[in-house]
């Protein structure tokens, strides 16, 4: 299975850790087309790389994906556009958001029925909800 994880990159990167964690338990469940997202440094490993290429090769991964995970706590603008592309191409889509966090979700996200948006304090509680939503994605 190819899993596209998404998360806020120019948006914020307090959260990096934290998808790095997310990675790993995705990893359990199939190939993570996009690990670059976790990676602390990626601006600088980038740099030669333009932002038409990143849009272009993210999105060919995006359209290749088979289940979409993002964790939308921190808002980003990229983050939220890939939403709507996934939402257009009828990926299954899973979103992760802590409601501890400063910022409220956005309502174009929790308001989406074409999509599921889980709630969750920490990484303990994630495994299971990551597990169940990959295992329908198989079926
Ligand atoms: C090169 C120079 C500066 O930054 C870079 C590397 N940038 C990116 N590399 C890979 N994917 C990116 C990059 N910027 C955005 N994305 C995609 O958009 C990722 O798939 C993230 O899920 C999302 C983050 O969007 P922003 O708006 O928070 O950057």
């Amino acid at each position: 299975m190819d899993i596209y994880f998404a998360g806020s990159i120019r948006g914020g990167r307090s959260d990096v850790d934290l998808y790095a964690q997310i990675i790993d338990l995705l990893e359990r469940h199939g190939e993570v087309l996009t690990e670059h997202v976790a990676e602390p440094d990626l601006e600088t490993q980038e740099a030669d790389v333009s932002d038409e290429e990143i849009h272009d090769r993210d999105l060919a991964w995006l359209r290749r994906a088979d289940a979409v995970v993002a964790e939308v706590t921190v808002p980003s603008l990229g983050v939220g556009y890939e939403l709507g592309r996934a939402v257009a191409w009828e990926k299954p889509i899973l979103c992760l958001y802590r409601p501890a966090a400063e910022q409220d979700l956005s309502a174009m996200v929790r308001g989406c029925d074409t999509l599921t948006v889980a709630e969750y304090d920490g990484l303990s509680s994630l495994e299971s909800v990551l597990g169940s939503f990959l295992d329908d994605c198989r079926r």
